[in-house]
């Protein structure tokens, strides 16, 4: 059985090398959900040591159709750099990833201190702004297949986003239409409803979630909700829009 940093240098570096691996629990089926946060921690910090920033966290699994495509039923979370900013209207190099993934999401930017129970109601007066996002997720495991313990040890495929314009968060965004377009074609048609019957209870999760690993929530973090409906596998030349209803759009191109 490795150690915790070692499994966390496993993952950084099939991260950093764009290298798939064999899933952890391939040779630690014990491996706990505990110890996956620990490896998550340790293997992000690497990150911050070569110089990048945190910039907040993301929800992962908090939609049924998430969980059926990955075959997880769990909410997990994941800690977000700066490195993972891809630029909205511009190009992501597939190269630079194992088997990438774009999806659906909503991203708060926060005002205030969250971190434990908090109501639904303290969570939205925490926000100060709201915008339209899609996450690019690969999983650096063999085939994207994963367990619970796997997927958190692999900082739950965090890989890069792409945000679209904020604005108050006064617009009613519990059941906003979300569409997502590959070269024009809608391929992902969904509600911001499908993220826990609202998306501000993805981040009650995610105050609570940090708080159980001694972290909580800063005033300027972001929060990803988590995807809304099925990720779309990418493939070069395509074009990947998101359409959110009221809240704008975003869009990315995939080349070589
Ligand atoms: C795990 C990460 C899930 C989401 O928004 O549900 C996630 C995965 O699907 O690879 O980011
Ligand atoms: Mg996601």
């Amino acid at each position: 059985m490795s150690t915790i940093e070692e499994y966390a240098e496993i993952v950084d570096e099939a991260q950093r090398t764009a290298t798939a691996i064999a899933q952890l629990t391939t040779t630690n089926p014990e491996l706990s959900v505990d110890d996956a946060y620990a490896i998550q921690k340790v293997s992000v910090a690497r990150r911050i040591a070569r110089g990048e920033k945190r910039i907040g966290i993301k929800m992962g699994l908090t939609s049924r159709a998430k969980m059926q495509q990955v075959g997880v039923d769990q909410a997990a979370w994941g800690r977000l750099t700066d490195a993972m900013i891809l630029e909205e209207g511009g190009t992501l190099k597939k190269s630079n990833f194992v088997h990438p993934r774009l999806e659906p999401e909503v991203v708060f930017l926060l005002n205030k201190r969250l971190s434990g129970t908090v109501t639904e109601l303290e969570a939205m007066s925490a926000v100060e702004a709201i915008a339209p996002a899609m996450e690019l997720i690969d999983s650096r495991y063999e085939n994207f297949k994963f367990t619970l313990s796997d997927v958190i040890a692999d900082n739950t495929s965090s890989s890069g986003l792409v945000i679209g314009a904020w604005r108050s968060p006064d617009v009613d965004f519990q059941n906003l239409g979300m569409v997502m377009f590959v070269n024009g074609r809608p391929v992902q048609i969904g509600s911001s409803a499908a993220i826990l019957g609202h998306p501000v209870r993805s981040l009650v999760m995610a105050a609570k979630m940090v708080a159980q690993s001694g972290e909580s929530l800063e005033p300027g973090d972001i929060v990803m909700a988590g995807g809304a409906t099925a990720a779309h596998a990418v493939s070069v030349g395509e074009t990947i829009s998101l359409e959110v209803q009221h809240l704008g759009s975003v869009s990315i191109s995939v080349e070589e």
